[in-house]
Protein backbone atom coordinates (compact mmCIF):
# COMPACT_ATOMS: atom_id res chain seq x y z
CA UNK A 1 0.00 0.00 0.00
CA UNK A 2 2.82 2.16 0.26
CA UNK A 3 2.33 5.25 2.72
CA UNK A 4 2.89 8.94 2.78
CA UNK A 5 7.58 8.52 2.56
CA UNK A 6 6.57 6.49 -0.49
CA UNK A 7 4.08 8.61 -2.30
CA UNK A 8 6.14 11.29 -1.41
CA UNK A 9 9.40 9.87 -3.06
CA UNK A 10 7.27 8.95 -6.47
CA UNK A 11 6.24 12.00 -6.30
CA UNK A 12 9.85 14.00 -5.82
CA UNK A 13 11.22 11.72 -8.86
CA UNK A 14 8.24 12.32 -11.27
CA UNK A 15 8.83 14.81 -14.02
CA UNK A 16 5.11 14.03 -15.55
CA UNK A 17 1.89 14.03 -12.57
CA UNK A 18 -1.42 13.88 -13.20
CA UNK A 19 -4.10 14.16 -10.91
CA UNK A 20 -7.90 13.39 -11.03
CA UNK A 21 -9.98 15.50 -8.29
CA UNK A 22 -13.74 14.74 -7.45
CA UNK A 23 -16.10 16.63 -5.15
CA UNK A 24 -14.19 15.29 -1.89
CA UNK A 25 -11.40 18.15 -2.82
CA UNK A 26 -13.85 20.87 -2.32
CA UNK A 27 -15.62 19.39 0.96
CA UNK A 28 -13.24 21.14 3.14
CA UNK A 29 -14.41 24.23 1.43
CA UNK A 30 -17.93 24.05 2.85
CA UNK A 31 -19.47 23.14 -0.94
CA UNK A 32 -21.38 19.69 -0.12
CA UNK A 33 -20.33 16.64 -1.72
CA UNK A 34 -22.33 14.36 -4.02
CA UNK A 35 -22.84 11.16 -2.56
CA UNK A 36 -21.52 11.85 1.25
CA UNK A 37 -23.70 12.80 4.43
CA UNK A 38 -24.09 16.38 3.96
CA UNK A 39 -25.73 15.47 0.53
CA UNK A 40 -26.22 17.90 -2.10
CA UNK A 41 -30.26 17.94 -2.74
CA UNK A 42 -31.91 16.38 0.47
CA UNK A 43 -35.26 15.46 -0.98
CA UNK A 44 -33.85 14.20 -4.58
CA UNK A 45 -30.54 12.30 -5.44
CA UNK A 46 -27.93 14.24 -8.22
CA UNK A 47 -28.37 11.56 -10.31
CA UNK A 48 -32.22 12.57 -10.72
CA UNK A 49 -31.99 15.92 -11.13
CA UNK A 50 -28.49 15.99 -13.27
CA UNK A 51 -30.39 14.57 -15.78
CA UNK A 52 -31.75 16.14 -19.54
CA UNK A 53 -35.33 14.08 -18.79
CA UNK A 54 -35.62 16.00 -15.54
CA UNK A 55 -34.54 19.48 -17.37
CA UNK A 56 -37.26 18.65 -20.18
CA UNK A 57 -39.34 17.99 -17.46
CA UNK A 58 -39.34 20.89 -14.85
CA UNK A 59 -36.50 23.37 -15.99
CA UNK A 60 -37.78 25.58 -13.24
CA UNK A 61 -36.85 22.85 -10.08
CA UNK A 62 -33.75 22.03 -12.12
CA UNK A 63 -32.52 25.43 -12.43
CA UNK A 64 -33.58 26.18 -8.87
CA UNK A 65 -30.71 23.74 -7.71
CA UNK A 66 -28.27 25.13 -9.49
CA UNK A 67 -28.83 28.53 -8.49
CA UNK A 68 -28.69 27.13 -4.60
CA UNK A 69 -25.41 25.36 -5.25
CA UNK A 70 -23.97 28.67 -7.35
CA UNK A 71 -25.24 30.79 -4.31
CA UNK A 72 -23.50 28.20 -2.24
CA UNK A 73 -20.57 27.99 -4.47
CA UNK A 74 -20.30 31.61 -4.61
CA UNK A 75 -19.11 32.04 -0.93
CA UNK A 76 -16.36 28.81 -1.17
CA UNK A 77 -13.08 29.88 -1.06
CA UNK A 78 -10.47 26.99 -2.41
CA UNK A 79 -8.80 25.52 0.16
CA UNK A 80 -4.80 23.94 1.53
CA UNK A 81 -5.42 21.07 -1.27
CA UNK A 82 -6.60 23.27 -4.48
CA UNK A 83 -3.34 25.47 -3.37
CA UNK A 84 -1.26 22.02 -2.93
CA UNK A 85 -2.39 21.66 -6.71
CA UNK A 86 -1.06 24.71 -7.91
CA UNK A 87 2.17 24.51 -6.04
CA UNK A 88 2.69 20.92 -7.93
CA UNK A 89 1.68 21.97 -11.00
CA UNK A 90 4.74 24.81 -10.92
CA UNK A 91 7.30 22.65 -9.87
CA UNK A 92 6.79 19.70 -12.57
CA UNK A 93 7.80 20.13 -16.48
CA UNK A 94 4.50 18.63 -16.51
CA UNK A 95 1.42 18.55 -14.89
CA UNK A 96 -2.25 18.29 -16.04
CA UNK A 97 -5.23 18.53 -13.70
CA UNK A 98 -8.46 16.74 -14.58
CA UNK A 99 -11.25 17.33 -12.50
CA UNK A 100 -15.06 16.50 -12.22
CA UNK A 101 -15.99 18.97 -10.39
CA UNK A 102 -18.05 21.94 -11.98
CA UNK A 103 -17.65 24.79 -8.71
CA UNK A 104 -14.66 26.61 -10.62
CA UNK A 105 -12.85 26.77 -7.22
CA UNK A 106 -10.09 24.87 -8.95
CA UNK A 107 -9.70 28.41 -11.44
CA UNK A 108 -9.99 30.44 -8.46
CA UNK A 109 -7.08 28.81 -6.70
CA UNK A 110 -4.83 29.37 -9.55
CA UNK A 111 -4.26 26.00 -11.79
CA UNK A 112 -3.72 26.44 -15.26
CA UNK A 113 -4.19 23.45 -17.39
CA UNK A 114 -7.19 22.33 -16.09
CA UNK A 115 -9.81 19.51 -18.06
CA UNK A 116 -12.94 19.76 -16.80
CA UNK A 117 -14.88 16.20 -17.86
CA UNK A 118 -18.01 17.65 -16.79
CA UNK A 119 -18.38 21.25 -17.27
CA UNK A 120 -18.46 24.56 -15.28
CA UNK A 121 -21.45 25.45 -13.22
CA UNK A 122 -20.79 28.95 -14.18
CA UNK A 123 -20.95 28.50 -17.67
CA UNK A 124 -24.85 28.64 -19.38
CA UNK A 125 -25.72 27.16 -22.91
CA UNK A 126 -28.58 28.35 -24.59
CA UNK A 127 -31.10 25.41 -25.43
CA UNK A 128 -32.21 27.44 -29.11
CA UNK A 129 -29.32 28.86 -30.65
CA UNK A 130 -26.52 26.86 -28.61
CA UNK A 131 -24.63 29.69 -27.62
CA UNK A 132 -21.99 28.56 -24.77
CA UNK A 133 -22.08 31.70 -22.15
CA UNK A 134 -20.48 32.58 -18.72
CA UNK A 135 -22.58 34.05 -16.24
CA UNK A 136 -21.95 34.85 -12.70
CA UNK A 137 -25.01 35.94 -11.70
CA UNK A 138 -25.96 35.25 -7.73
CA UNK A 139 -28.89 34.74 -7.49
CA UNK A 140 -30.45 34.33 -10.75
CA UNK A 141 -32.70 36.84 -11.13
CA UNK A 142 -34.81 35.07 -13.18
CA UNK A 143 -35.54 31.16 -13.27
CA UNK A 144 -35.36 29.69 -15.64
CA UNK A 145 -32.53 32.19 -17.44
CA UNK A 146 -32.61 32.88 -21.22
CA UNK A 147 -30.31 33.62 -23.60
CA UNK A 148 -29.63 36.90 -25.42
CA UNK A 149 -31.37 35.23 -28.79
CA UNK A 150 -34.51 34.93 -26.22
CA UNK A 151 -34.16 30.55 -26.17
CA UNK A 152 -33.99 29.41 -22.54
CA UNK A 153 -30.70 28.62 -21.15
CA UNK A 154 -29.17 25.48 -19.16
CA UNK A 155 -26.50 24.75 -16.91
CA UNK A 156 -23.24 24.67 -18.75
CA UNK A 157 -22.33 21.14 -17.05
CA UNK A 158 -22.76 17.34 -18.71
CA UNK A 159 -25.67 15.28 -17.20
CA UNK A 160 -25.99 11.65 -16.54
CA UNK A 161 -26.24 10.20 -19.93
CA UNK A 162 -24.86 13.10 -22.00
CA UNK A 163 -21.38 12.39 -23.55
CA UNK A 164 -18.25 14.21 -22.38
CA UNK A 165 -17.03 17.28 -24.34
CA UNK A 166 -15.39 16.40 -27.66
CA UNK A 167 -11.88 14.90 -27.20
CA UNK A 168 -11.81 15.66 -23.08
CA UNK A 169 -11.47 12.14 -22.44
CA UNK A 170 -8.79 11.48 -25.12
CA UNK A 171 -6.82 14.33 -23.73
CA UNK A 172 -7.04 13.24 -20.03
CA UNK A 173 -5.94 9.61 -21.45
CA UNK A 174 -2.76 10.99 -23.20
CA UNK A 175 -1.98 12.94 -19.67
CA UNK A 176 -2.15 9.98 -17.68
CA UNK A 177 -0.59 7.73 -20.26
CA UNK A 178 2.45 9.90 -20.09
CA UNK A 179 2.33 10.67 -16.26
CA UNK A 180 4.61 8.65 -13.57
CA UNK A 181 2.21 9.46 -11.01
CA UNK A 182 -1.39 9.74 -11.30
CA UNK A 183 -2.75 11.48 -8.09
CA UNK A 184 -6.67 10.53 -7.52
CA UNK A 185 -8.49 13.06 -5.20
CA UNK A 186 -11.48 12.93 -3.26
CA UNK A 187 -13.42 10.97 -5.69
CA UNK A 188 -16.05 7.90 -5.06
CA UNK A 189 -15.13 6.52 -8.36
CA UNK A 190 -18.54 5.68 -9.14
CA UNK A 191 -19.08 7.76 -12.47
CA UNK A 192 -17.66 7.01 -15.63
CA UNK A 193 -15.66 7.17 -18.39
CA UNK A 194 -14.18 9.99 -15.40
CA UNK A 195 -13.71 6.82 -12.77
CA UNK A 196 -12.31 4.44 -16.14
CA UNK A 197 -9.27 7.25 -15.83
CA UNK A 198 -8.07 5.25 -12.64
CA UNK A 199 -8.16 1.26 -14.16
CA UNK A 200 -6.05 2.80 -17.10
CA UNK A 201 -3.37 4.71 -15.31
CA UNK A 202 -2.40 1.56 -13.84
CA UNK A 203 -2.63 -0.69 -17.02
CA UNK A 204 -0.25 2.55 -18.30
CA UNK A 205 2.12 1.90 -15.77
CA UNK A 206 1.60 5.17 -13.40
CA UNK A 207 2.02 5.19 -9.81
CA UNK A 208 -1.23 5.43 -8.02
CA UNK A 209 -2.06 7.67 -5.17
CA UNK A 210 -5.31 7.70 -3.50
CA UNK A 211 -6.32 10.21 -1.08
CA UNK A 212 -9.88 9.70 0.49
CA UNK A 213 -11.87 9.87 3.50
CA UNK A 214 -13.24 6.63 2.39
CA UNK A 215 -12.37 3.49 0.45
CA UNK A 216 -13.20 3.36 -2.87
CA UNK A 217 -13.35 0.62 -5.87
CA UNK A 218 -9.90 1.59 -6.40
CA UNK A 219 -8.35 1.93 -3.22
CA UNK A 220 -7.33 -1.79 -3.15
CA UNK A 221 -5.29 -1.53 -6.26
CA UNK A 222 -3.84 1.99 -5.53
CA UNK A 223 0.09 1.78 -5.14
CA UNK A 224 0.08 4.19 -2.53
CA UNK A 225 -3.69 4.56 -0.20
CA UNK A 226 -4.16 7.73 2.26
CA UNK A 227 -7.26 7.96 4.03
CA UNK A 228 -7.89 11.16 5.03
CA UNK A 229 -8.91 14.82 4.46
CA UNK A 230 -6.91 15.90 0.85
CA UNK A 231 -6.35 19.11 2.76
CA UNK A 232 -4.34 17.44 5.33
CA UNK A 233 -2.52 15.00 3.12
CA UNK A 234 -1.78 17.40 -0.15
CA UNK A 235 0.56 19.74 1.32
CA UNK A 236 2.45 16.88 3.23
CA UNK A 237 2.92 15.79 -0.50
CA UNK A 238 3.83 18.41 -2.29
C1 LIG B 1 -21.87 9.11 -20.33
C2 LIG B 1 -22.01 17.47 -13.55
C3 LIG B 1 -22.32 8.19 -22.47
C4 LIG B 1 -23.39 17.80 -13.18
C5 LIG B 1 -21.74 15.07 -13.17
C6 LIG B 1 -24.10 2.00 -14.93
C7 LIG B 1 -22.79 1.60 -14.68
C8 LIG B 1 -21.72 2.43 -15.03
C9 LIG B 1 -21.95 3.66 -15.67
C10 LIG B 1 -23.26 4.03 -15.90
C11 LIG B 1 -24.33 3.21 -15.54
N1 LIG B 1 -25.48 3.85 -15.88
C12 LIG B 1 -25.16 5.03 -16.46
C13 LIG B 1 -23.83 5.14 -16.50
C14 LIG B 1 -23.04 6.25 -17.07
C15 LIG B 1 -23.06 7.43 -16.09
C16 LIG B 1 -22.51 7.02 -14.74
O1 LIG B 1 -21.32 6.84 -14.57
N2 LIG B 1 -23.45 6.85 -13.76
C17 LIG B 1 -23.02 6.46 -12.43
C18 LIG B 1 -23.85 7.23 -11.37
C19 LIG B 1 -23.24 4.95 -12.29
N3 LIG B 1 -22.16 8.40 -16.67
C20 LIG B 1 -22.65 9.32 -17.53
O2 LIG B 1 -23.83 9.43 -17.80
C21 LIG B 1 -21.62 10.20 -18.21
N4 LIG B 1 -21.91 10.22 -19.61
O3 LIG B 1 -21.56 8.02 -19.90
O4 LIG B 1 -22.26 9.34 -21.63
C22 LIG B 1 -22.67 8.71 -23.82
C23 LIG B 1 -21.74 8.60 -24.85
C24 LIG B 1 -22.09 9.05 -26.11
C25 LIG B 1 -23.36 9.61 -26.35
C26 LIG B 1 -24.29 9.72 -25.29
C27 LIG B 1 -23.96 9.26 -24.01
C28 LIG B 1 -21.73 11.63 -17.70
C29 LIG B 1 -21.39 11.67 -16.23
C30 LIG B 1 -21.30 13.14 -15.78
C31 LIG B 1 -22.45 13.44 -14.85
N5 LIG B 1 -22.26 14.80 -14.33
N6 LIG B 1 -21.57 16.33 -12.75
C32 LIG B 1 -23.44 18.49 -11.83
O5 LIG B 1 -22.39 18.61 -11.15
O6 LIG B 1 -24.54 18.89 -11.46
S1 LIG B 1 -21.20 13.80 -12.19
C33 LIG B 1 -21.12 14.28 -10.55
O7 LIG B 1 -20.59 13.14 -9.89
C34 LIG B 1 -20.14 15.40 -10.25
O8 LIG B 1 -19.39 15.83 -11.36
C35 LIG B 1 -19.18 14.71 -9.26
O9 LIG B 1 -17.95 15.26 -9.26
C36 LIG B 1 -19.21 13.37 -9.87
C37 LIG B 1 -18.53 12.24 -9.22
O10 LIG B 1 -18.79 12.30 -7.85
P1 LIG B 1 -17.51 12.60 -6.94
O11 LIG B 1 -16.82 13.80 -7.46
O12 LIG B 1 -16.71 11.36 -6.81
O13 LIG B 1 -18.20 13.01 -5.59
P2 LIG B 1 -18.83 12.03 -4.51
O14 LIG B 1 -19.67 12.84 -3.61
O15 LIG B 1 -19.42 10.84 -5.20
O16 LIG B 1 -17.56 11.48 -3.69
C38 LIG B 1 -16.78 12.38 -2.92
C39 LIG B 1 -15.66 11.55 -2.34
O17 LIG B 1 -14.78 12.41 -1.63
C40 LIG B 1 -16.15 10.51 -1.36
O18 LIG B 1 -15.47 9.29 -1.60
C41 LIG B 1 -15.77 11.08 0.01
O19 LIG B 1 -15.43 10.08 0.95
C42 LIG B 1 -14.54 11.87 -0.34
N7 LIG B 1 -14.28 13.02 0.51
C43 LIG B 1 -15.17 13.82 1.15
N8 LIG B 1 -14.51 14.81 1.80
C44 LIG B 1 -13.19 14.63 1.56
C45 LIG B 1 -13.03 13.49 0.74
N9 LIG B 1 -11.83 13.05 0.33
C46 LIG B 1 -10.74 13.74 0.73
N10 LIG B 1 -10.82 14.83 1.51
C47 LIG B 1 -12.01 15.31 1.95
N11 LIG B 1 -12.05 16.41 2.71
ZN1 LIG C 1 -29.48 31.68 -27.72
Amino acid sequence: MGDLSQAREWLAQASSVAALTGAGISAESGVPTFRGAGGLWKNYKPEELATPDAFARDPRLVWEWYDSRRQLIAKAQPNAAHRALVEMEKRKPRFTLITQNVDGLHDLAGSGKILKLHGDIWRMLCTQCGANFPNRRVPLPKIPPHCACGGMARPGVVWFGEPLPEGMMKEAEHAVAAAQVFLVIGTSAVVYPAAGLIPFAKQAGAKVIEINLEETAYTATADCALHGAAGDWLPQLV
